[in-house]
C-alpha cells in the first residue's frame, strides 16, 4: 500500500533531490533544461503567480499551450502554490473553454501567447489571463520577481492538485479532480512497477500536457525517476520517430494509431535507443504488437488508464506481456469484471470493468459520479474479459457493442481482423439499425496509401478470419476517421453519419 505524509505538495516532490546538474527538458530545437534551471524558472513564476497576480492556495488556474518547458514550469509552479492546475488542449474551442472555466470557476489563466485567441474569444467573466512566450513587456516570463526559492505552500495529501477534463467522446465535459498524493501514486504504481524508468531516461510522446496520459508520461514519470523528457510541439508519426532517431528517446508513449502510422515510416530512422514503447488511449491490435516487435524488436507495453483515475491501471511488461490483451492489474490496482448488478462474472465471460486503487474518480459537481463509482469500485465503461489465467482482455467500450439478428457482436474484433489486411490502415466498426436484423455491422477503413478500395476483396479476406455474422454488411472508405482532440476515435459520429 501507498503511503504518504499527511502534508505533502506534489510539485515540490517531483523537483526534490535530483542535481543541479542533469537534464530534465530537452526541446527539438536543442535546448536543454537542467533541474537546477527547471527549479528556478518554476520559483520565479510561483513568485509571479502569488506577488503580482494574487493567487492564493486554491484558486484555480487554467493552463493552455503547446507542449514545452515553459507549459510544464507553469504547472509545477501553480501546485508549488497551493492552487489547482485546470488542464485544457490547445485544440479546445470558445464554447468548450467557456463551459470549462465556468465548472472549474477558473480564475487566472496562463496562456501561450499562440494559443490565447481562442480562450480570448470565450469571453469568460472575471478570468485574468497571462499570456507567456510572445516576448512582450508584460509577457508572464519578463514579470519581475525574486530570484530567490519559493517555499512550496504546505499543502495537504488530500487537497486538490489538479482538474483534468474529459469530455468522453461525446457530453459536457467533466471535471475530474485530482489531489497531490494522486499525481505521486500513479508514478509510484505504474511508472515505478511496469515502466521501470531510470535517470537516463529520455521521454517523449505525442499526447499533450492537458491529457493525463501526457502529463503522466512526459512530465510526472520523468521527474519522479530524476530521468528528462524531450517535450515536442509537434508530435505527428514523423515527427516523433525524427525526434526518436535524432536525440535517442529511450521511452515512447502514444497511441496505436500513431504506432501503425510509424510502422509505415520506419525506414531510415535509427529507432534503437528506443527501451519502452507504451501504448494506451485505445485498445492495441496484437496485429500492431507484432508489426512493431518484428521492425523494432521491441515489445509494446499495452496499458488502459483513464482521466478520472489519473492514469494507468492495467498493464504488463517484459515477459509479462501477452499481445491481444491489456495485461493484468498494475501493482496497488484491483480489477474485476461484473453485470449491470454489480455482481462479478465468472472468467471468460463479457462484463464491465471495475477497478479500485489509490487514484478515484472524483467528478466536480456532476450527477454522473453516481453511474462512474457504485459500490467503491471504477466503473470505466469498458466490457472487458479476464481470461482464465488473470488477464484482462478489451472488449469494446460498453455503449459500442453491436447486436446483430440476436448475436452480440464487438466492433473491435472485428476492426482487429480488418487491420490484419495488408492494406487498411485503420479501421472502425459499428452497428447501423437496421429493421430485419435490429443493426448490421458496417466498417469504415482508411487504406494505405495507393491501395485499392476494393470492398470485396476486404469481404474475402474477413470470411476467412471471422465468424460469419460478425463480417460487416457494408464497407465506407473514409480518408481519415473522426477522432477527439485526445485521439480517441469518435464511433458516435459514424453512427449518425449514416
Ligand atoms: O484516457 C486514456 O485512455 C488514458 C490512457 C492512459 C493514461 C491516461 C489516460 C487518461
Amino acid at each position: 500500500e501507498l503511503r504518504y505524509p499527511e502534508r505533502l505538495n506534489a510539485a515540490a516532490e517531483l523537483l526534490a533531490g535530483t542535481p543541479d546538474d542533469r537534464p530534465a527538458f530537452r526541446t527539438a530545437d536543442g535546448t536543454v533544461w537542467s533541474y537546477g534551471e527547471l527549479r528556478a524558472r518554476v520559483d520565479r513564476l510561483a513568485h509571479v503567480l502569488t506577488g503580482e497576480l494574487g493567487v492564493v492556495p486554491g484558486n484555480r488556474v487554467l493552463l493552455r499551450g503547446p507542449t514545452t518547458p515553459w507549459l510544464a514550469a507553469c504547472w509545477l509552479a501553480v501546485l508549488k502554490a497551493g492552487a489547482v492546475a485546470v488542464t485544457v488542449l490547445a485544440q479546445q474551442r470558445p464554447h468548450e473553454l467557456a463551459t470549462m472555466c465556468e465548472i472549474a470557476r477558473v480564475g487566472h489563466a496562463l496562456c501561450d501567447a499562440r494559443a490565447v485567441d481562442d480562450l480570448v474569444k470565450a469571453d469568460v467573466p472575471g478570468l485574468r489571463i497571462v499570456t507567456y512566450g510572445d516576448d512582450s513587456p508584460d509577457d508572464l516570463l519578463r514579470r519581475p520577481a525574486p530570484e530567490t526559492p519559493y517555499r512550496a505552500v504546505d499543502t495537504a495529501a488530500d487537497d486538490v492538485a489538479l482538474i483534468a477534463f474529459t469530455s468522453g467522446t461525446t457530453g459536457r465535459p467533466k471535471g475530474c479532480m485530482h489531489l497531490h498524493r494522486d499525481l505521486l501514486a500513479i508514478a509510484d504504481t505504474f511508472s515505478r512497477h511496469v515502466l521501470k524508468p531510470d535517470a537516463g531516461d529520455l521521454f517523449a510522446g505525442s499526447p499533450p500536457l492537458g491529457f493525463t496520459f501526457g502529463l503522466g508520461g512526459l512530465v510526472v514519470f520523468p521527474l519522479r525517476a530524476g530521468a528528462s523528457a524531450l517535450l515536442l510541439e509537434e508530435a505527428h508519426p514523423r515527427q516523433l520517430l525524427a525526434a526518436v532517431s535524432e536525440h535517442r528517446v529511450s521511452v515512447l508513449f502514444t497511441a496505436p494509431t500513431a504506432y501503425r502510422a510509424m510502422l509505415g515510416e520506419l525506414d531510415g530512422h535509427d529507432v534503437s535507443s528506443l527501451r519502452r514503447c507504451v501504448s494506451a488511449g485505445e485498445n492495441l491490435p496484437a496485429a500492431t504488437w507484432h508489426a512493431w516487435r518484428e521492425r523494432t524488436g521491441v515489445t509494446i507495453i499495452n496499458g488502459i488508464g483513464a482521466t478520472e483515475l489519473l492514469h494507468i491501471f492495467i498493464s504488463a511488461a517484459d515477459e509479462a506481456i501477452r499481445p491481444g490483451t491489456t495485461g493484468l492489474p498494475v501493482p496497488g490496482w484491483q480489477a474485476r469484471i461484473v453485470g449491470a448488478d454489480g455482481r462479478e462474472v465468472p472468467d471468460g465471460e463479457p462484463g464491465l470493468l471495475a477497478v479500485r486503487g489509490p487514484v478515484g474518480c472524483r467528478y466536480l459537481a456532476d450527477p454522473r459520479q453516481r453511474e462512474y463509482v457504485r459500490g467503491g469500485w471504477n466503473i470505466t465503461g469498458d466490457t472487458y474479459v479476464r481470461e482464465p489465467d488473470g488477464y484482462f482482455r478489451y472488449v469494446a467500450r460498453a455503449d459500442d457493442m453491436i447486436i446483430s439478428a440476436g448475436y452480440n457482436i464487438a466492433g473491435p474484433e472485428v476492426e482487429d481482423a480488418l487491420l490484419r489486411h495488408p492494406d487498411v490502415l485503420e479501421a472502425a466498426v459499428v452497428g447501423r439499425p437496421d429493421e430485419d436484423r435490429g443493426q448490421i455491422v458496417v466498417a469504415y477503413t482508411v487504406l494505405k496509401e495507393g491501395a485499392a478500395r476494393d470492398s470485396e476483396a476486404l469481404r474475402a479476406f474477413l470470411k476467412s478470419e471471422l465468424a460469419p455474422y460478425k463480417c460487416p454488411r457494408e464497407f465506407v472508405f473514409l480518408d481519415a476517421l473522426p477522432r477527439t482532440a485526445t485521439g480517441k476515435l469518435q464511433r458516435f459520429r459514424l453512427r449518425a453519419s449514416d
